[in-house]
């Protein structure tokens, strides 16, 4: 991987992986782009204005950035999915398809996120097997069991470098997530610092698998220079670093903020999302395969976030 195009960068994910790769590969070697000017990091580099659905714009990206290799980002989430299912399914299968299209004729590898919402009800949910019952209730899930197997069929079929990652919830400053069940381990944050109370939309104690950004950026870095040989899961793999519930991280912000408050109004759409989603994943066929393992845990991530969040303009995401 030398020269890469980056799909979605002025999201959550994206507003932290370029400037990784850059620091990396080099920033003239790192394309950024999004359906929208963003500011920032993502455009202190080479930068694009591309909707991600339109594979001839994004063939062009690739070919006059002569990449080999792409991360798509760009997608619709969770929650705001079920507000307009037929939307998530348009966005995150039109652009994927675009992707794999550009990669198989440009001859690039590709990177696509996956996350813990192909499982469904019918998973097992303590731990949750790498190779398991898939039968997602949300639009979002379906399109990312989709995604797995369409990225599978274009390396098994055209013999394209496609490899994925399942994501638990992200938690990071800086780019809000877009819409997701686990925005409130975001959310959460700000509010301990800007006002010392958060009302949460999950119930106490709703369990769902976590990881600090750094981790994860990482990993899609990791999982990508990773010897082909030796990945047998490469659509995708179900990598974690803890789980957590909300009235478990109050208690953790409460050492940190005192006087910090937690209240709960529960969002029924968002709460039924979260049950349907596993407390815990099994990761250790990444461990095993190409050597993931966290770095952060709840406490370093607490310090982590709540340092960062204190130093933003107040309102600031
Ligand atoms: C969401 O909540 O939709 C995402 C995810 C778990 O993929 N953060």
């Amino acid at each position: 991987m030398k020269r890469i195009v980056v799909t979605g960068a002025g999201g959550q994910i994206g507003s932290w992986l370029v400037p990784e790769l850059r620091a990396r590969y080099g920033t003239e070697n790192v394309l950024a782009t999004d359906i929208r000017e963003i500011g920032g990091e993502s455009e202190s580099g080479p930068f694009r204005v591309l909707d991600a659905t339109d594979g001839h714009a994004l063939g062009e990206a690739v070919r006059e950035h002569r990449a080999d290799a792409i991360f798509h980002l760009a997608a619709m989430l969770s929650a705001v999915g079920e507000k307009n299912p037929r939307r998530a399914w348009d966005v995150n299968m039109s652009s994927l398809l675009a992707v794999l299209g550009v990669a198989r004729e440009h001859g690039c590898s590709a990177f696509t996120p996956s996350s813990i919402a192909v499982f469904g009800p019918s998973s097992p949910k303590d731990p949750t097997p790498q190779d398991t019952v898939m039968r997602p209730e949300t639009m979002y899930g379906v399109t990312k069991v989709a995604g797995e197997l369409l990225c599978d069929y274009y390396h098994g079929r055209y013999g394209v470098d496609t490899r994925g990652l399942r994501f638990p919830g992200l938690i990071s400053y800086g780019a809000p997530p877009g819409g997701g069940t686990t925005d409130w381990a975001v959310d959460i944050y700000y509010q301990a610092v800007e006002q010392g109370l958060y009302t949460c939309f999950l119930g106490p104690d709703t369990y769902i698998d976590m990881m600090y950004m750094p981790d994860a950026v990482r990993a899609a870095i990791d999982v990508m220079e990773a010897d082909p040989d030796v990945l047998e899961h490469r659509n995708a793999f179900n990598v974690t670093a803890f789980q957590l519930a909300p009235a478990q991280l109050a208690e953790v912000i409460r050492r940190h903020v005192s006087g910090f408050e937690i209240k709960y109004d529960v969002d029924p759409v968002r709460q039924a999302i979260a049950e349907s989603w596993p407390d815990r994943i099994d990761d250790t066929a990444a461990r095993a395969e190409w050597g993931w393992a966290p770095e952060y845990d709840i406490e370093a991530m607490t310090v982590d976030m709540l340092n960062n969040v204190a130093t933003l303009p107040k309102g600031a995401t």
